[in-house]
């Protein structure tokens, strides 16, 4: 067994992983179109906030493992595994805001440092079902392992553009081999939870994004449990530009508390609320309220998390499973924003694919996905 993940940067003691270039593996185009866009968004040219740079760079982390996805079935079958971590090593502290001559030859704009990327993808993996745990009672990372990522991060690598990914994992803390439950920076993680994931979207804004004129643009893709996750990420670091989120089913049963699940699911909201007691933690909202959290103006039911979107995401692609016995809850919450509208929110409902199938790099939904990036980011 491979444990992809390895210290690199290490400024703040975490990790990375990181592709640059792509395979080609994969089709390109796409076989549906079904609700897409037709026309080019509008991309932010710059970051908000505008604050000064640190000059770290994220330390943001990864992991790529062997093991099973989160179906138990042979990942082997879904395409490349991504079990390389290879740094760019993020270790210029120095480095705050660089002069430069812009391309139209006048001075003075202000550059993002030379190891930050075009484009950081972040991926958030779901729940893994025991017994198909790589590690029993942790949530391993799957959407690097099988290739979900690789697929996105070639669309863009193909358009000539730099590439990280850093991939997290269905928890709070990062684990290590052992399992231990772990801060940002402690230990030897393999899997990275969403407490390092608020840390690295910080560094992300202030190091690579916020006061450059060619900020790193950023993807986020999640699955299921990760797009609570994702999506609770993204309205604490709401001053975080992000140009596209993709969620591959979304749903928040099951996350807040496993009551439902009879051990199957998560007790975030408990897990939470111990780790706001233990460090004094406080939030813009309660996390661990993911399902029926959010009132949103002109929409009658409170709303899950997962289905709520903050205005510094430009573009939602918002895949739906198709029911199946395997998991008959798929996300059946039509997306909103926080202001109860559905701008540039983008649906596709699968025919085909059930929960665990959306997210695989070579299905139609991702075939979509491609399309869509293809058309909406002017690749
Ligand atoms: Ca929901
Ligand atoms: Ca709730
Ligand atoms: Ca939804």
């Amino acid at each position: 067994m491979v444990w992809g993940a390895r210290s690199v940067g290490a400024l703040l003691g975490s990790a990375f992983s990181l592709l640059l270039g792509c395979s080609d593996d994969g089709p390109s185009g796409a076989s549906e179109t079904d609700t897409g866009p037709t026309t080019s968004a509008t991309l932010p040219t710059s970051a908000t906030g505008g604050g000064e740079s640190t000059g770290l760079g994220p330390t943001g982390s990864a992991s790529s493992s062997a093991g099973e996805d989160e179906t138990g079935s042979d990942p082997s079958a879904s395409g490349e595994t991504a079990t390389t971590s290879e740094g760019t090593g993020t270790t210029d502290t120095t480095t705050s805001t660089t002069d430069a001559t812009d391309t139209t030859g006048t001075t003075g704009a202000t550059m993002k440092p030379d190891d930050a990327p075009d484009w950081v993808i972040i991926a958030v993996s779901g729940h893994c079902i025991p017994p198909g745990c790589d590690l029993p009672g942790t949530n391993h990372e799957y959407l690097t392992k099988v290739g979900t990522t690789e697929r996105i991060a070639a669309v863009l690598t193909d358009a000539g553009a730099s590439v990280e990914i850093w991939a997290y994992s269905d928890e709070l803390y990062n684990r290590d081999a052992q399992t231990s439950q772990l801060l940002p920076g402690e230990g030897e993680p393999i899997y990275f939870g969403f407490l390092q994931l608020h840390e690295d979207l910080n560094a992300l804004r202030d190091g690579w994004i916020a006061g450059f004129d060619d900020p790193t643009r950023v993807l986020v893709v999640a699955h299921s449990h990760g797009v609570v996750w994702a999506h609770t990420a993204l309205h604490v670091v709401d001053d975080l530009p992000v140009e596209l989120a993709i969620d591959l089913d979304g749903v928040s049963m099951g996350w807040e508390e496993d009551s439902l699940l009879a051990g199957f699911g998560d007790d975030w909201d408990d897990v939470i609320a111990q780790y706001n007691q233990t460090y004094g933690a406080t939030w813009p909202f309660d996390l661990g309220d993911a399902e029926a959290g959010w009132s949103l103006p002109g929409i009658e039911d409170p709303q899950d998390t997962e289905d709520v979107l903050p205005d510094s995401v430009l573009i939602n692609l918002e895949l739906q499973s198709q029911f199946s016995l395997l998991f008959p809850f798929p996300d059946d919450d039509d997306n909103h924003r926080l202001g109860g509208g559905n701008e540039m929110i983008y649906r596709y409902s699968s025919d085909g694919q059930d929960h665990f199938e959306i997210y695989q790099p070579n299905g139609d939904a991702m075939d979509w996905v491609v399309a869509q990036m293809i058309v909406l980011l002017d690749l």
